[in-house]
């Protein structure tokens, strides 16, 4: 059976939600045009008033926002409450240019923790539930906000943190954790190291993972629900808009339900930014209706991906969005061609290849070059020169099929990729250091 955080709001019909997101939209439009100067003028700028909006059909009069302007209005410029009001700041884990920081009343904590309750409870959390959280802690939001999200569906929280895998291991199997939140690359590190120690899924007594931070393919969840003997949940989210719990999983995993009543979603085209219908693939854009400090309207999110409202069998009638495909600015441009390290991802989990890989792209005169470094399986491990040669025209061949350019591959010895506890890196863009 179906468990719900909130039924009234999550299987709500349509008009009732529209409704609810035409007032909210209304009053936060007043408030972040009174309250927040850098806002202000963008839309003094597009001759825009909050008179104009008069319901979600206005959304598109709005200017938008984006990471540059987070970036111009940072540290204050874009608070909208007194500092007396604010009781937390978390951060992007951004490693160039100056950090995102977003602020929080103690009503967006508590909208934010709710947001990942929900989550919870769909991947089937309850109080009865062992839920050990292993996303970072700190100025990252994925510890606080899954912690938060476990501590009000009242499962007994085991604040981990990320790394000391054994030890990971050694408290999961010690207190009987159910629900296990990290990073999916985590995920697949945890499951490689109960292996590695001798036990088995008969030795812990997880039944679901909840999963997000960075893109992840279905093969990539098959592959950890095998090692980890659960379901995978995946969950969606950005410090800018509150942190994880912008989206969640339901028991049908065909996308992950937006909390509309907080977030309103639209699909633009990246280049335009002209609105695209439903179905269409394009960046995602987020207006938080109901967030005091850190009121985003229209925020570019720079992911892609594609809204549905197909009727889900979970009776959520909540918008879903697809997995995001990577963000538009993560997408490798190689000799011409898009390329997507989640592409590659497919094709050697696809191969019975374990999820550890390292992407590296450069130029050499004037052409780029695609080089990519794989684990081989611990059984090719002592294969012959030639065989090995041959594994790596096999995967070159496949990838270049879903690509359409050619990659040299590499096969590594096993356990030589160095394993994520976090947000996997996945790419080396050298390129980058030439400019
Ligand atoms: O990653 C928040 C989060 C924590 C989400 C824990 C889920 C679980 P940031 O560090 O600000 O916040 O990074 C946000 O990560 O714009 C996406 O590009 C990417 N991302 C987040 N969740 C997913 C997901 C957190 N489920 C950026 N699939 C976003 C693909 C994801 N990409």
């Amino acid at each position: 059976m179906e468990r719900y955080w909130n039924e009234e709001i999550e299987c709500m019909p349509r008009e009732d939600m529209k409704k609810l997101q035409d007032e909210r939209l209304v009053a936060q439009v007043k408030h972040v045009y009174e309250n927040v100067k850098y806002y202000h003028d963008l839309m003094d700028e597009k001759g825009v008033k909050p008179e104009d909006i008069k319901s979600t059909d206005d959304l598109h009069k709005l200017p938008f926002l984006t990471k540059a302007d987070l970036r111009e209005a940072y540290p204050y410029g874009l608070l909208a409450k007194p500092l007396s009001e604010c009781v937390r700041i978390q951060s992007t884990s951004g490693t160039t240019g100056k950090r995102v920081v977003a602020f929080y009343t103690q009503h967006d904590i508590d909208l934010w923790e709710n947001c990942c309750a929900r989550a919870i409870t769909a991947a089937g959390g309850t109080d009865e539930d062992v839920c050990q959280v292993c996303y970072g802690y700190g100025l990252f939001t994925g510890g606080p906000g899954l912690n938060g999200g476990s501590h009000k569906v009242g499962c007994l929280t085991l604040p981990m943190s990320s790394g000391n895998t054994e030890r990971q291991i050694t408290f999961m199997r010690d207190l009987g954790s159910t629900i296990l939140c990290c990073t999916p690359s985590y995920a697949a590190y945890i499951g490689e190291t109960l292996h590695d120690m001798g036990y088995t899924t008969d030795d812990i007594k997880l039944k679901a993972g909840i999963f997000g931070a960075e893109p992840w393919t279905e093969e990539m969840r098959h592959s950890i629900e095998k090692s980890l003997g659960i379901k995978a949940y995946d969950i969606y989210g950005l410090t800018e808009t509150s942190g994880p719990g912008v989206s969640f999983e339901c028991s049908e995993q065909t996308g992950m339900h937006i909390n509309e009543d907080h977030f309103i979603p639209e699909i633009i085209n990246p280049d335009t930014g002209e609105v695209l219908p439903e179905g269409e693939v394009g960046e995602l854009v987020f207006t938080s209706i109901t967030k005091e400090a850190f009121p985003l309207l229209r925020y570019r999110t720079r992911d892609l991906c594609v809204l549905s409202r197909k009727k889900c069998s979970c009776g959520r009638t909540l918008i879903k969005m697809s997995k995001p495909m990577g963000r538009s600015d993560d997408m490798l441009i190689i000799r011409g061609v898009n390329v997507f390290p989640s592409q590659i991802e497919t094709v050697l989990i696809e191969q019975g290849y374990s999820p550890n890989y390292l992407i590296e792209v450069d130029r050499m005169n004037n052409t780029d070059t695609l080089d990519i470094s794989i684990e081989m399986n611990p059984t090719q491990a002592d294969s012959a020169g030639e065989d090995i040669q041959m594994y790596e025209k096999t995967l070159a061949s496949s990838i270049k099929t879903m690509l359409g350019i050619s990659p040299k591959v590499h096969l590594v010895n096993p356990k030589s990729i160095a394993r994520s506890e976090g947000k996997a890196v996945r790419v080396i863009d050298k390129r980058k250091l030439h400019d």
